[in-house]
């Protein structure tokens, strides 16, 4: 009998518009990488647009197995393949699916973490080096997108750059792991991540993710532990990597020396760059602004150092962005910006005779009011170096807001359960479920208010608009009977409770900027330190940017809570050296008070700016 299975099939690609080519290219060390190289037929003198992805090449060039390079090349790819006039080329990384060397997660640049002579710098020179003398087709210029680890990868060849590198765009780029990206927030641990560990290292493929017992992960990770208990349960010390993390809880040198803004400040900048994130990016939100925030003092022209921030999910840029949750945009402003600016700025450097782009400096869509801005920088409020200073909105007693620091010292508490923490999204917490991860930004947060462990303040409803152009600044004044504490600060904007053009809108919790603070590093990240009982103490910090106009009829609202549970590990309460080793015994109920008006007036500190209009 003839097996069916030959093993010698190969497709006919006659009517294809596009070649592909597999090659393995050499690094300096001898490691050879593996890169699908996409070729309009027939082109030539076209640039290369190129991604290093640890999320396999093969995939990453392959949309829907078309015969046209628009239909095979992934969606976000659209303005750049539809005139067949750009090569399309994706790489693995070392260590990962096709290619040789070993992986390392988010392998930093050598030197102290890193005592090879190889990194993505070195990795991306060596490929673009070897791209512009061997693909016959090119006019030697390559530019450089991605999106998240993609992202990573492309602020790495910003480092030290190949000469061929011209322009670069790295779309919500993990930046810093501790302080606002995957890993961590302001010391935080965003535990469902462990998945990711396992998923990218225990294989040089796909790894499995952790598998669970109930469909909820609230209850997965209660029943579970610390954070530390659920990764040895799902045999996560047989990874390096998370060894790595359990080592250094805290902003150590391990973090600091691969915070990638840091880097950026040190580099000359020589390539003009776009970074870009969402506005409600619920992975990679500090990257892109503060390396854009890092790089800005050099751009002295105004010419190299640009920003986009759209209202999108984490790499909603690469998708359609009509809508995230419930929330309904102006037309698809994620295919907005990628045809009408990304695609002419990218063209500007990369093509033959391209005109110059009219690029903003700044890109910005106005969230509330929904219309994009185009600006000359960012922040235009902040607490420093910013046109416009912040506004302090005070917390007030009987669960107001107001603009003028209430006159009588006064507090609020409630008592926070490690055994009952609060839910950062409506249960069930459903691991598979990416509608409810790429969306929990935009989550109607009703779902939390009038919890006895989460404090409401809000305004009168407002008579004119407040347009917020920045990053908000928490200043709390909180105690707690614990000896250590997370404080989550979320500022909403609250929908009037009828909302005509769209009824399900109607008294929506939309948040607009929220983050997490771990109480132990309120003196030094990197040394964390116990908290005095029963004092109240000042915990000052950052809450993501906004772009937003809260309209007149709508009410601006705060939320504190001390628990964003299964995203964040649970803070124990009482002070232990490393939270991933928590006990059972540690984890204790404490009282939280926060401080209004007096001397100790919590306040959201709001980058207001005069309202610019529709
Ligand atoms: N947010 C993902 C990630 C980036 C960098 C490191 C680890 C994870 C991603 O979407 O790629």
């Amino acid at each position: 009998m003839t097996p069916d299975i030959t093993g010698t099939f190969v497709a006919p690609t006659a009517t294809f518009d596009y070649v592909k080519r597999e090659v393995m290219i050499p690094m300096r060390d001898g490691v050879k990488l593996h890169t699908v190289i996409v070729v309009p037929k027939g082109g030539t003198h076209l640039p290369i647009l190129l991604t290093r992805t640890p999320y396999n090449a093969d995939k990453r060039a392959e949309r829907s197995l078309s015969t046209t390079i628009l239909g095979e090349m992934p969606q976000g790819d659209e303005p750049f393949m539809q005139d067949h006039d750009y090569i399309r080329v994706f790489q693995d990384v070392r260590g990962k699916y096709g290619s040789e060397g070993d992986y390392v997660m988010t392998r930093p640049l050598i030197g102290p973490l890193n005592d090879t002579k190889v990194d993505h710098s070195t990795d991306a020179y060596d490929t673009i080096d070897w791209l512009v003398k061997n693909v016959p087709e090119t006019n030697g210029k390559v530019g450089m997108i991605g999106s998240s680890y993609e992202g990573f990868t492309v602020v790495m060849a910003l480092v030290h750059p190949h000469p061929a590198l011209k322009v670069a765009a790295p779309e919500s780029p993990m930046v810093d792991g501790w302080m606002g990206d995957d890993w961590f927030h302001y010391g935080a641990f965003r535990q469902v991540n462990l998945d990711y560990f396992t998923e990218q290292t225990s294989k040089h493929g796909e790894g499995d993710s952790i598998p669970r017992q109930d469909l909820d992960d609230y209850t997965n990770f209660l029943r579970a532990g610390s954070a530390g208990d659920f990764a040895r349960a799902g045999g996560l010390e047989q990874l390096p990597w998370w060894r790595k993390v359990l080592e250094h809880p805290a902003y150590d040198a391990f973090w600091q020396n691969q915070a990638l803004d840091k880097e950026m400040a040190r580099q000359p900048l020589t390539v003009p760059t776009m970074w870009l994130q969402g506005l409600w990016d619920q992975e990679d939100m500090w990257g892109a602004v503060h390396a854009y925030a890092a790089a800005e003092p050099k751009d002295t022209a105004n010419d190299k150092n640009y920003l986009v921030l759209g209202p999108w999910r984490h790499s909603g840029v690469n998708y359609e962005g009509r809508s995230l949750g419930a929330l309904k945009f102006e037309g698809d402003t994620a295919l907005q910006f990628r045809r009408d600016v990304l695609k002419p700025f990218f063209d500007q450097y990369l093509k033959d005779g391209a005109p110059k782009a009219d690029t903003p400096p700044v890109f910005i869509y106005r969230t509330g009011l929904d219309r994009w801005d185009r600006l000359q920088r960012w922040p235009l409020a902040c607490e420093s170096a910013c046109p416009t200073k912040l506004t302090p909105l005070y917390l007030a007693p009987g669960g107001g807001l107001s603009f003028a620091s209430p006159a009588k010292a006064a507090s609020d508490d409630y008592v926070s359960d490690p055994m009952k923490p609060v839910p950062f999204v409506a249960r069930p917490v459903k691991p598979d479920d990416r509608t409810q991860w790429t969306t929990w930004l935009v989550a109607d947060q009703r779902f939390v208010d009038g919890r006895p462990d989460v404090l409401t303040y809000e305004t009168e409803p407002l008579k004119a608009p407040v347009q917020i152009s920045g990053p908000p600044v928490v200043n709390l004044f909180a105690s707690t009977t614990g000896s250590d504490a997370d404080w989550v600060v979320k500022l909403i904007d609250v929908y009037p409770g009828e909302v005509p053009s769209q009824a399900e809108m109607g008294g929506y919790e939309l948040p607009i900027a929220m983050d997490i603070f771990r109480g132990r590093y309120r003196e030094s990240f990197e040394h964390p330190k116990g908290i005095a009982p029963g004092k109240a103490l000042n915990y000052r910090f950052v809450l993501p940017n906004a772009n937003h106009v809260f309209l007149p009829g709508h009410r601006i609202m705060v939320q504190v809570q001390s628990s964003w549970f299964p995203l964040y590990d649970r803070n124990p309460q009482s002070f232990v050296p490393n939270i991933f080793q928590a006990r059972p015994a540690d984890y204790r109920k404490a009282t939280q008070r926060v401080f209004t008006g007096g001397a100790a007036a919590s306040a959201v500190e709001l980058p207001i700016v005069p309202f610019t209009g529709r």
